[in-house]
């Protein structure tokens, strides 16, 4: 049984003065203090979706639910998220499946959104009136506020991850939305009409005077990406990210979007890199191998299709399991939002070659 408390007329003054305070809306920062922690303690965990279960869920959405004004596309909640619709702090992943025939409405909304292309050839997103094809592996962009629709015309399924800022513009409440008049924004300009003006790697069209904060190629194709990550195996790359390339806007050569950045990272056979942590979330997809990411010494083991979500200031190293094959992350980051703010900070582990201890490894559901 707690003692009775012995109440001298300076606590019952104290007292009385937190009530009025608090009644008035009032809060002092002595009551606040722990809030102010000495590093980010987020509220997201690391977490995994493993692609058996994603695509059971997809496979059996497609009959489920039609694609009626709403798209068909899992949103992937964190389970240290208490039921917001977050993958991490900032960012929104998702997977999205369009069958032959359907067509996903036309809106816009003040959220960006990327798409990153895992099964199906032939389909489409249409940005502001421009088709833009999609392939395996290939990067789309749908910048803030412009136009889209989805279409599948062909024989087969398509299925892409969708990344979103959709926590950071709600949390920002600057959420806009709306439906365009008719179920497709009219063709304005040619199919792929970017990647023919804007995606070439070292050269640029000089009479574009246009520059938005948004990168105007809307089509980053693997064939490009791959060929990239090819020429480039044999370098030393990142310590902490094996041969880590980004996406880049052509214009400016800084981050696609203002709000995301676009990773993609080919760690070789066998490559093993060091911890970092710094701030700033991640969510990476797993385009091909099979390997572990070590996040605050849980050990989430990977293969194609696995989706993992990374809290800001965790510390985390990647490994290929194989010996003789490539493994390939692709990821969105929010690492723009902190770079424009200042709030860019990375720290590496010293401690035991740079590596953590395994504490436990993920288990799914
Ligand atoms: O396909 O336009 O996962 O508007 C979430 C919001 C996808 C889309 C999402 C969206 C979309
Ligand atoms: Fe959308």
């Amino acid at each position: 049984m707690a003692k009775p408390e012995m109440k001298t007329e300076a606590d019952a003054f104290r007292a009385a003065f937190h009530e009025r305070m608090h009644a008035n809306n009032m809060y002092g920062l002595w009551e606040l203090a722990s809030q102010m922690t000495a590093q980010p303690q987020p509220k997201m965990i690391p977490h995994m979706w493993p692609w058996s279960v994603t695509e059971s869920i997809i496979a059996e959405s497609a009959q489920a639910v039609p694609v009626g004004d709403e798209r068909r596309a899992l949103q992937l909640f964190n389970p240290g998220l208490g039921g917001r619709w977050a993958t991490t702090n900032n960012l929104i992943a998702a997977v999205q499946v369009l069958l032959p025939g359907e067509v996903a409405r036309a809106h816009r909304h003040t959220p960006t959104a990327i798409r990153f292309i895992i099964e199906g050839t032939g389909a489409y997103t249409a940005v502001d009136g421009e088709r833009v094809y999609m392939a395996p592996g290939d990067l789309i962009l749908t910048p803030s506020w412009s136009f889209h629709d989805h279409g599948n015309e062909t024989k087969d399924r398509v299925v892409w991850m969708d990344g979103l800022d959709i926590p950071l513009i709600a949390s920002l409440e600057a959420m806009f939305f709306q439906f365009y008049r008719a179920q497709r924004v009219p063709a304005t300009r040619p199919a792929n009409a970017s990647k023919q003006l804007h995606g070439h790697a070292h050269i640029g069209p000089t009479w574009v005077k246009e520059k938005s904060m948004a990168s105007p190629l809307l089509l980053y194709s693997w064939e490009q990406t791959l060929q990239a990550l090819n020429a480039l195996r044999d370098h030393e790359g990142s310590p902490f990210d094996g041969v880590l390339l980004e996406y880049r806007h052509p214009q400016t050569g800084g981050p696609v979007l203002p709000t995301m950045a676009c990773m993609i990272q080919l760690l070789r056979p066998g490559e093993r890199t060091k911890a970092h942590r710094h701030t700033g979330s991640a969510v990476y997809y797993v385009v091909n191998g099979a390997g572990a990411t070590i996040i605050d010494g849980q050990q989430f083991k990977w293969s194609k299709g696995d989706i993992v979500a990374l809290p800001p200031w965790a510390l985390h190293e990647h490994a290929n399991s194989s010996a003789n094959s490539d493994a390939v992350l692709f990821s969105i980051q929010d690492l723009p939002v902190l770079n424009a703010l200042g709030l860019y900070h990375e720290e590496a582990l010293t401690e035991n070659d740079g590596h953590q201890k395994v504490a436990s490894t993920f288990k799914p559901a």
